[in-house]
């Protein structure tokens, strides 16, 4: 069991982790779910993929809307990061249009960093409208996506390991599993030594969100224009990410692990 290779999708609430994992054949519950995260706990699922033994875990989203689940949800992705033996590591992101979602931004941020960017890893953009693929598939366009979370990765998002997953009714969504196989054998594991647990409340992320988007206003003000669409405005999202450095992003304690 220590050996088993670990495949973890890590995103928040409602972009279809549950929904994903259960491609493979896994069971977990995958549904509408208003107001709360459907998933609270972490659960795992063993079963064979291409002929190799794997433990698909399942994780609850880490943000919501009160601070109790939050740490719950911090709690339990901790968790999930410290089942022993290598790991594919995935975010999930909900397609937004090209848009990049400092939630998503903010989630991601934190994970790479409790386990110290000790590993490459994927992304996967889900529920993605048809007429949005060709730009999701566009090599240059995943490139943008990969500078774009640069910082929040430490660089350890490769274009090559970014996929979109069209947004399909669920009696089609079978149709999705030859590509998410394929993505999912290419992808690099690797050992997670150690993780630092995961903390995160409503304050720190409404701060970060105003943050981020107060960085997007000020460029976008400088850039010329409105907003940031991941897929289309790649040089933009570069000044974004220097001004981020300057900004001390990641290391600066009002985004630390209070
Ligand atoms: N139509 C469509 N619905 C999807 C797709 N992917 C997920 N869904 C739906 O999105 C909703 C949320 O999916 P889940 O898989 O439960 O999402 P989750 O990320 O596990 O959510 P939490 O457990 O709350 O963190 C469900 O109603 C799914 O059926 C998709 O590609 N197309
Ligand atoms: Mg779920």
């Amino acid at each position: 069991m220590e050996n088993m290779l670990n495949i973890l999708l890590v995103g928040n609430t409602g972009v279809g982790k549950s929904s994903i994992l259960n491609l493979f054949g896994a069971p977990f519950k995958a549904d509408f779910a208003l107001i709360d995260g459907l998933t609270s706990e972490t659960e795992c699922f063993v079963l064979k993929i291409n002929g190799k033994q794997v433990r698909l875990i399942d994780a609850p989203g880490l943000i919501e809307n009160s601070d109790q689940r939050i740490s719950r949800n911090a709690e339990e992705i901790t968790r999930a990061l410290k089942f022993g033996g290598k790991y594919k590591l995935v975010f999930v992101y909900q397609s937004n249009s090209g848009r990049l979602l400092p939630h998503d931004v903010f989630t991601t941020t934190k994970v790479c960093k409790a386990i110290n960017h000790c590993l490459e890893v994927g992304l996967i953009i889900n529920k993605v409208d048809e007429e949005d693929m060709e730009k999701y598939d566009n090599e240059k366009n995943r490139l943008q996506i990969a500078q774009a979370l640069s910082k929040a990765t430490n660089e350890k998002l490769k274009a090559d390991n970014i996929i979109a997953l069209e947004y399909c009714k669920p009696r089609e969504r079978h149709k999705l599993k030859p590509k998410l196989l394929s993505y999912i054998e290419a992808l690099h594991a690797d050992a997670i030594n150690q993780v630092d647990p995961i903390h995160a409340n409503l304050k720190e992320i409404n701060k970060f969100v105003k943050w981020f988007n107060s960085i997007l206003t000020t460029v976008a003000v400088a850039g010329g224009i409105m907003s940031y669409p991941v897929t289309h405005k790649l040089g933009q999202w570069d000044k974004m990410w220097d001004r981020l450095g300057e900004a001390k992003f990641v290391q600066e304690s009002h985004f630390g692990d209070n």
